[in-house]
């Protein structure tokens, strides 16, 4: 038996500011399948058959360098004219928060219960569901205390654990800076228009349907410290005044 007490102890040990729980039930009928051509979402049975509990994880990104992309080694061979070769690269925010996932799954295998983290359940409305905010007008998951500024993992487990209440209120109220803010007119509220992201298209180099216009801003704006790397772009989350003077 695991006691909540000691997960959420556990949790704010490995370094989460945000964690709350969920049962599969509450997640049926989540946004599954594909996003365009960009992820396959998954139910958290498909991830973990014996599924019980699904534990949303929140890491704060503090700082800009968390949003690196590094194109592993791989990203040569195409550039010899051999498409077949798959884009592979890292992203740090998606390390660290596996790193640290990996403490709570490790616990959790010791304690005799099958677990495993999980990157690939439809995040932002699974952490809703457990309680950690809502979706803001920029579509991202909005905390109380860091605003849109944490990452998210999910931990699938066979430990249950009593759920935690869905999140109700909206944060953003009258506010709209995401909205006003996104350079490339890529959302209204709470909706994305995603080929017009500026993430998509650094993202999707040779994306077809990237307008013009976007494409050019995206070459002028998106931050590329190396020539193998780049700076997602975070701009409608640092707009967000929640958790911004933290
Ligand atoms: C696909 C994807 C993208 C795509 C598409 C973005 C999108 N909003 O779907 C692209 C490449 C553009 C992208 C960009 C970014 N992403 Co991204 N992305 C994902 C991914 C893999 C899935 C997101 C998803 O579920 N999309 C499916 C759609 C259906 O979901 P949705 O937007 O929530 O749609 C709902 C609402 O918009 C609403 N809705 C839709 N239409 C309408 C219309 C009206 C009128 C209304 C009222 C509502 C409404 O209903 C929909 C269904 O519930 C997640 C990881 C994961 N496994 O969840 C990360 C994730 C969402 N991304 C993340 C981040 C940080 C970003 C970026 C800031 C880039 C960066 N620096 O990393 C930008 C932000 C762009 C933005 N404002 O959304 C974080 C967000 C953390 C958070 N606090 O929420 C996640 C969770 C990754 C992580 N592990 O932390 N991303
Ligand atoms: S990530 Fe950048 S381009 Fe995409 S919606 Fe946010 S501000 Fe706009
Ligand atoms: S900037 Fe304003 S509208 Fe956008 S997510 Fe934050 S509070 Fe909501």
């Amino acid at each position: 038996m695991v006691f909540k007490s000691d997960l959420i102890k556990l949790t704010e040990e490995a370094g989460f500011v945000s964690t709350g729980v969920t049962t599969p039930d509450m997640l049926k009928g989540l946004p599954y399948g594909w996003v365009g051509t960009i992820a396959d979402l998954h139910t958290p049975e498909e991830e973990l058959p014996t599924v019980k509990s699904v534990i949303l994880l929140g890491y704060y990104a503090w700082d800009k360098s968390m949003n690196l992309q590094v194109d592993s080694a791989y990203f040569l061979q195409r550039e010899k004219q051999k498409p077949e070769v798959p884009l592979e690269n890292y992203q740090l925010y998606y390390e660290i928060l596996k790193d640290k996932a990996w403490r709570i799954v490790d616990y959790l295998r010791r304690k005799g219960f099958e677990s495993r983290y999980s990157l690939s359940i439809p995040l932002k409305t699974s952490a809703v569901k457990c309680g950690l905010g809502c979706q803001g007008k920029n579509t991202l998951l909005v905390t109380p205390i860091h605003g849109p500024r944490v990452r998210l993992i999910s931990v699938l487990t066979e430990a249950e654990f009593d759920a935690d209440e869905p999140y109700k209120d909206d944060l953003c109220k009258g506010c709209k800076r995401c909205v006003t803010a996104c350079p490339t007119k890529a959302l209204e509220p709470y909706k994305i228009n995603i080929p017009r992201c500026m993430t998509y298209a650094a993202e999707k180099p040779d994306a077809s349907d990237v307008p013009k216009g976007v494409r050019e801003l995206e070459q002028k704006l998106i931050q590329r410290p190396t020539p193998h790397s780049y700076l997602e772009c975070s701009i409608c989350i640092e707009a967000c005044p929640i958790g911004k003077h933290r």
